[in-house]
């Protein structure tokens, strides 16, 4: 973090000639919000319109809408040979996928994860009555410990599910030398990583398994979708029978199996979403780069830098408050900003040991999770992707840098209006769970 003079911020944007030049101009305090619509952390972007509704109307003419249909294939096909994987099996989401690759390797008992992700990671084995068993991270990445894995392996742990998470590699070398040496299986948890390397190599090719999300508000979407990536023929022809009921042909079935198709319009979005995935890539990475310029002398204030001698998507806006130093929490600062129309949100609070069921179980009572407890009272993440440009990221840059110009007072001032709101409701302003 470095140093830099607490001075008051005065706001004065070309767009409306909006200025902010006291605390109550703030929205939060009384005064019109910064932006007349929402900017949201996670707006879809859409590729080529016109090649997606052709492809909308050729599926529509051929009547195959799902069920491995000719999209679907293709879709898996490129994306394939994009990862440079032998399979790439789609799905209807990232989480249904989890639990498919879950469940075809083999996990079972206990599974180690980490706690600091969505809850889809620790939801997809608890589904399946395996145990998450919560792994600390290292807080200069948000990624799972390779060292703190080790602590935590049973008699009864099958396998490992580390998260890329905002896109990072985890040390994939430290945890699969602990696998190979303790005879566990890994399926990575890519759901923020598609269109990212390490050392040269795609995300999508390690472990036994990487999962992948397509979901509306990732980069790359195919409205929902998922898919695992494997080169293993056996695993992957389990999981391919085993997201379509188990069937081997008309009539057959010879595994327990659930739907976790993906359907043909999904696949259609798919492949017009890879024919603009490089033009998506270079304006969240154009985007990064003004965050970047912007906060690089901002006291308290971490923002989270990626590799970029590797490929990467740049999509998550990653900052880290550290309240002791700008004097107003994580947690007010975005609702200052949510009430100028800035929706930051606070992925990932408060860490799935503290969300259902996992919090009200026995076996997560005495959980000690120190880094992921400090990064989830300090992280958030702020809007990227085709809706924001320079004006908008400029103008985001100030506010932030104007509230916490002024942090002693703007959490006065949200105090005061809070408890004239509510007098008789202590508590959180915002609700835990859903950030
Ligand atoms: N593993 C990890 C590490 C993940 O992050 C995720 C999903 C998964 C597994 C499971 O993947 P999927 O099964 O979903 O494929 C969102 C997404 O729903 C979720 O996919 C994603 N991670 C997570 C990080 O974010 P919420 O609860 O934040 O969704 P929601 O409805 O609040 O939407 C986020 C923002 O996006 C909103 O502020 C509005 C905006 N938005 C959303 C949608 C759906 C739009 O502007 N347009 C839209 O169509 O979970």
């Amino acid at each position: 973090m470095a140093l830099v003079a607490q001075v008051s911020v005065m706001l004065n944007w070309c767009e409306n000639q909006m200025v902010k030049n006291r605390v109550h101009d703030l929205a939060i305090l009384g005064g019109e919000p910064a932006f007349s619509e929402k900017l949201y952390v996670g707006r879809p972007n859409i590729g080529n319109r016109e090649r997606l509704l052709d492809r909308i109307n050729q599926m529509l003419d051929n009547r195959w809408l799902s069920n491995a249909g000719p999209y679907v294939q293709e879709f898996e096909q490129r994306v394939a040979d994009m990862i440079g994987v032998k399979h790439c099996i789609a799905m209807c989401n990232a989480t249904i996928a989890l639990e498919i690759a879950i469940r075809a390797t083999g996990m079972k008992g206990e599974v180690i994860v980490p706690s600091f992700t969505f809850v889809a990671t620790a939801h997809a084995l608890q589904w399946q009555e395996i145990s998450p068993v919560f792994c600390d991270i290292d807080p200069s990445t948000h990624l799972m410990d390779p060292q703190k894995i080790e602590e935590l392996i049973t008699p009864q742990t099958s396998g490992i599910i580390p998260v890329h998470l905002w896109g990072q590699p985890c040390n994939v070398e430290a945890i699969g030398e602990i696998a190979r040496r303790r005879g566990l299986k890994i399926v990575y948890d890519a759901a923020h990583a598609f269109a990212c390397s390490h050392k040269g190599e795609m995300i999508g090719t390690f472990g036994d398994a990487e999962v992948f999300s397509f979901h509306a508000t990732k980069f790359f979407n195919t409205f929902e979708g998922g898919a695992v990536l494997t080169s293993d023929d056996d695993l992957a022809n389990r999981i391919r029978l085993m997201k379509n009921f188990g069937f081997t042909g008309y009539d057959q079935v010879e595994y327990l199996g659930i739907n976790g198709k993906m359907t043909e319009p999904a696949a259609a979005m798919g492949l017009t979403s890879l024919e603009s995935i490089d033009d998506f890539v270079e304006v969240n990475r154009r985007n990064y780069k003004l965050y970047q310029e912007e906060f690089a002398e901002l006291w308290g204030v971490r923002m989270l830098n990626y590799d970029e001698s590797q490929r990467n998507n740049f999509q998550y806006i990653v900052l880290e408050i550290d309240e002791g130093a700008t004097r107003i929490s994580r947690d007010d600062l975005v609702q200052a900003l949510s009430a100028e129309n800035v929706m930051a949100r606070r992925y990932f609070y408060p860490g799935c040991h503290r969300m259902e069921p996992y919090r009200s179980m026995e076996r997560y009572r005495n959980i000690a999770l120190p880094e992921t407890e400090l990064l989830a009272s300090r992280v958030m993440s702020l809007p990227n992707g085709t809706v924001v440009g320079e004006n908008e990221i400029r103008r985001i840059c100030d506010l932030v840098r104007f509230v916490l110009a002024n942090g002693p007072e703007v959490t006065a001032g949200i105090r005061k209006r809070m408890a004239r709101a509510a007098p008789a409701v202590p508590g959180e302003a915002m609700a835990p769970g859903r950030n």
